[in-house]
């Protein structure tokens, strides 16, 4: 897509008195951390309080120019996103039905929230400031797009099939995206929905998936190539793939997951070859599906070559509400017992979903959040265990299907004990039956983008009354998405400049992943990490938690677990600007008031 418009609305606009050269600004940052241990037997938890100190450096954007490659980029959120940033490059007018109106970045984090900087003694007030006049992020409108997809149905065409933007809006954009999308990865094997079969017309053919896997780093390469680019982001934005089986020997290693390329296994997903390729091209990817993607494999590999990797899921409507109504339940006290989500829409994403294996993914992702706030307030529901954990022993021997992860054959059934099973170790499990949680989503065509969602919550409240809350939300499902993509841009671009120095740091812990070269068949991968140690500063680990605010699913490493809080999300990523900033981080306590 061309991207030719000089755009300055995104410029910093705080003066701080932090160092700076000609490449980089410094700050430094000093963390506290409490170390807890727990005796079981008595029930004591010794806490320790360990600081850390930091330098922090963030490389300057000057001329830096970024390009993304986007996976579906014909679908709904990913045209949808391209017409937006398009719109509010060319800040155009358009009718929307009878008004007129201006585009905007509503939604974005980075683009429309404001940050807590601190206190203005004149006023006696807090000082607030959108972020992206804080700290310097890539402008959207700079940025190069391109990317695949199954279907060649050109872009300008794809904004009418799509449905979200009305024809004037498109009318007026329509020929900055006239593009193409490249020729796709497309497997056999109900990886996506069969009903999308009618799409398949754009596809890249090989004799095996390794070589697909060629093909697709050769034109990473040469988009980067033609567009003279310094970096590219590789964006999933496809059809929501079925979860595949995790099997020892196939997926476990990035040396096991190229044999399985080589070898054709039917467990190596197109989604799976895209984010090997990017990674192999020192692309960080991003997974804004649910499936599971980020195997062990790929977590390997993006960990050897220090590229980040996000995922997964965007957290957009019922799931974000769900996220800081679970906030505000725990937060205050109330106990949460059931929680049922219902959705039903129309556009091509639902169509994917009404596909057993598809929906399967999407429901894991739904779901998720709830165990972790059950097992950090456990104390709430503690009379609730004996009971509990009688009926969940009863269930769990009568579940057939327990192994799906060891084998090909996973099949969607309609009991909630299997689908739990399968997506949680057993102790997980008892913790979700704390709190009895259903998901459903229907695909009513007629409805298309305007997802109609439909939330009951119960409480238990005081004395054990009940209080039950029910919401109804009526949304433009892909307006809602969309902005999150372009955050989740930004964010990957910025972590790409940011670099930590920490006293306590150990080098020694590099990992390695291989001695020499990698060599399977003629297919060699030279053991040419590129280390992102720079002045022996180091970029935050691959898997970039701070992604998780915008994540359903948030995907993290086996060191650091999520933490679901919608709260802890939002203030880990404005922290983080702020020791970007050398701002000290907000502890939320008005202090200064006080003196
Ligand atoms: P969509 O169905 O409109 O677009 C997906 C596109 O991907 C299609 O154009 C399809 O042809 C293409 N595609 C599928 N497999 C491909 C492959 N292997 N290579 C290249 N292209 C491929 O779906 P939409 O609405 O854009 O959603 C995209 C994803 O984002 C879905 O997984 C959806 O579940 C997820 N999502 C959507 C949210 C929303 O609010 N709209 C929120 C959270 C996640
Ligand atoms: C129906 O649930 C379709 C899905 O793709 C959702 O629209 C999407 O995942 C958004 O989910 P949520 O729960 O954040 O609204």
């Amino acid at each position: 897509c061309p991207n030719v418009y000089d755009n300055t609305k995104i410029k910093l606009q705080v003066k701080f008195n932090r160092k700076e050269d000609k490449d980089f600004f410094y700050s430094t940052y000093e963390h506290t951390e409490t170390e807890v241990e727990k005796d079981n037997k008595t029930n004591v938890m010794t806490c320790k309080n360990i600081k850390n100190k930091y330098e922090v450096m963030i490389e300057k954007l000057k001329n830096k120019k970024l390009g993304v490659l986007i996976v579906g980029i014909g679908g709904n959120n990913a045209t949808t996103m391209l017409g937006g940033i398009c719109a509010n490059s060319k800040d155009i007018s358009y009718i929307d039905t009878y008004d007129i109106k201006k585009p905007n970045y509503l939604g974005s984090v980075f683009l429309s929230s404001n940050l807590r900087i601190g206190y203005n003694k004149k006023n006696k007030e807090h000082s607030y400031c959108p972020i992206y006049k804080l700290v310097e992020l890539y402008n959207p409108e700079h940025i190069i797009f391109g990317g695949w997809d199954i279907n060649n149905m050109n872009l300008k065409d794809c904004l009418y099939r799509n449905k979200v933007f009305g024809v004037d809006f498109i009318e007026k954009i329509k020929n900055d995206l006239d593009y193409v999308p490249l020729k796709s990865v497309y497997f056999k094997g109900n990886f996506i929905a069969d009903n999308q079969q009618l799409r398949v017309n754009n596809i890249l053919v090989g004799t095996n998936k390794l070589e697909i896997l060629e093909k697709v780093r050769n034109q990473i390469k040469e988009f980067k190539k033609q567009n003279n680019l310094n970096d590219v982001i590789v964006l999933w934005s496809g059809n929501t793939e079925k979860t595949i089986p995790i099997i020892e020997g196939v997926n476990d290693t990035f040396i096991n997951i190229l044999g399985a390329c080589k070898n054709n296994h039917v467990s190596v997903s197109p989604s799976i070859i895209y984010a090997l390729a990017a990674i192999l091209e020192n692309c960080p990817f991003i997974n804004s599906s649910p499936q599971n993607t980020l195997v062990n494999a790929v977590v390997e590999l993006a960990e050897y070559k220090n590229v980040f990797i996000v995922g997964n899921d965007l957290k957009t409507g019922q799931t974000k509400i769900k996220n800081f109504l679970l906030d505000f339940y725990f937060g205050t006290g109330l106990k949460p017992k059931s929680i049922v989500s219902y959705n039903h829409l129309g556009n091509n994403d639902g169509k994917n979903l009404s596909s057993d294996l598809q929906f399967y993914s999407k429901k894991i992702s739904k779901s998720n959040l709830i165990c972790d706030y059950v097992k950090a307030n456990d104390n709430l529901y503690v009379s609730d265990d004996d009971m509990n954990e009688k009926n969940m022993r009863s269930k769990h021997k009568n579940i057939k299907n327990n192994d799906f992860c060891k084998g090909d054959s996973l099949i969607s059934t309609s009991t909630d004990t299997v689908e739990i099973e399968k997506d949680c170790a057993f102790t997980d499990m008892l913790e979700k039956q704390k709190v009895n949680s259903d998901i459903v989503i229907k695909y009513v065509p007629y409805v298309g983008d305007d997802k109609k969602a439909m939330d009951e919550y119960i409480s238990e409240i005081f004395m054990n009354g009940k209080n039950t809350i029910c919401l109804y939300n009526i949304c433009q499902d892909s307006l809602l998405a969309s902005p999150i993509l372009i955050d989740l841009i930004l964010l990957v671009e910025l972590s790409q400049r940011v670099y930590f120095k920490s006293l306590k740091m150990n080098d020694s812990n590099e990992k390695i992943l291989c001695n020499g070269n990698i060599n399977i068949d003629n297919y060699v991968i030279s053991h040419d990490m590129v280390s992102n140690k720079y002045k022996n500063f180091k970029r935050m680990d691959s898997i970039l938690y701070l992604s998780s605010l915008f994540c359903k699913s948030p995907f993290n490493s086996s060191v650091y677990k999520t933490r679901h809080s919608f709260f802890s999300q939002l203030e880990s990523l404005l922290n983080f600007i702020r020791i970007i900033c050398d701002l000290p981080t907000d502890a939320h306590l008005d202090l200064p008031f006080m003196a």
